[in-house]
């Protein structure tokens, strides 16, 4: 990294920066909205922004980083699909003098293969749901299934981790079944479809779903088993999109943790301040969390935010 400063110019401005994106893909409307947002903060800084969808593939987005290397981009956003299995692309960057910066997940690779990663934390957002669980059932047993995010991303491990914190000490809670529905509102009515046939809807308290979009998709299994989404069970999700503040607003769901669309300004802005004065930037820069509750304007968060991309 330290060669990469003394190569920097003096001041590179912003308007000669070329840099490449390797998004996930488009599995939920916050991933769309990280997106558009990303492209508007580039804009915004007269950066030439190379955009690549990996369509959920983590080799699409290792071809993905080769190409940028090869075209000697200034810089290269990472949003990494899995956590593992980047150490071999990431030294090729290394080595090339590129620097990476990871949005919103973290990989499980050396601190020095990459410059900062912008995301909130994962863990404490599992827990807050966990907390506003127990809170909600004050002491009655409830049984909890939950839908994980895309097995072995940082968001899966660390918010069934946090939540499992959250939880801890309140026997009567108890998580009673938990699969994947990777991120998506199809996958996440299939699944809680499935939780419903094996389980009886009357044997299920509340869902806790890893984001929004698997909790939509799981609302529509609730209704189509002729149970009340949000009264029969109780739904805590994750990512704050609009849809589930309309679901919050009609009383279907109940509680959501915002999560940040725009890691990408804080991402740009350390990038900034690293290539123009060698200001190295702390590895996580960390993004707030909120709570919304059916306590909160839902309807009014959802008009605010249903322009923003998602
Ligand atoms: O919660 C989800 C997206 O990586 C934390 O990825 C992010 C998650 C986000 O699919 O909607």
């Amino acid at each position: 990294i330290a060669s990469a400063m003394m190569l920097a110019p003096a001041s590179v401005m912003a308007a000669d920066l070329t840099i490449g994106f390797s998004q996930i893909g488009s599995e939920s409307g916050w991933r769309a909205a990280e997106t558009t947002v990303t492209k508007q903060e580039a804009e915004k800084r007269g950066i030439d922004l190379k955009f690549a969808d990996a369509q959920q593939k983590q080799e699409n987005q290792i071809k993905a980083i080769r190409s940028f290397i090869a075209q000697d981009v200034d810089a290269i956003l990472l949003a990494p699909v899995v956590a593992t299995g980047w150490d071999e692309v990431l030294e090729e960057a290394k080595d090339a003098e590129i620097p990476v910066l990871l949005l919103d997940r973290t990989v499980d690779a050396s601190e020095d293969l990459y410059l900062t990663a912008v995301t909130s934390d994962l863990v404490h957002e599992g827990e807050v749901a966990g907390k506003w669980l127990v809170e909600e059932m004050a002491g009655k047993p409830c049984n909890v299934v939950e839908l994980q995010g895309t097995t072995g991303s940082s968001p899966a491990i660390d918010r069934k981790k946090g939540f499992e914190q959250g939880i801890a000490g309140h026997d009567n809670l108890k998580i009673i079944r938990s699969q994947t529905g990777d991120f998506t509102r199809s996958q996440g009515k299939v699944v809680m479809e499935s939780f419903l046939k094996a389980e009886g809807g009357a044997n299920i308290c509340a869902l806790y779903a890893h984001n929004d979009d698997m909790a939509v998709g799981a609302i529509q299994a609730i209704k189509e088993a002729g149970l009340k989404p949000g009264q029969d069970i109780k739904i805590v999700s994750i990512d704050s999109v609009p849809d589930i503040h309309l679901a919050m607003a009609a009383g279907e769901a109940n509680a959501t943790i915002e999560l940040t669309p725009n890691m990408a300004g804080p991402a740009l802005d350390a990038l900034e301040a690293y290539l123009s004065s060698g200001t190295t930037p702390p590895k996580w820069i960390q993004t707030e969390s909120r709570l919304y509750t059916l306590k909160d304007d839902n309807q009014a968060v959802y008009e605010a935010k249903k322009g923003l991309g998602y």
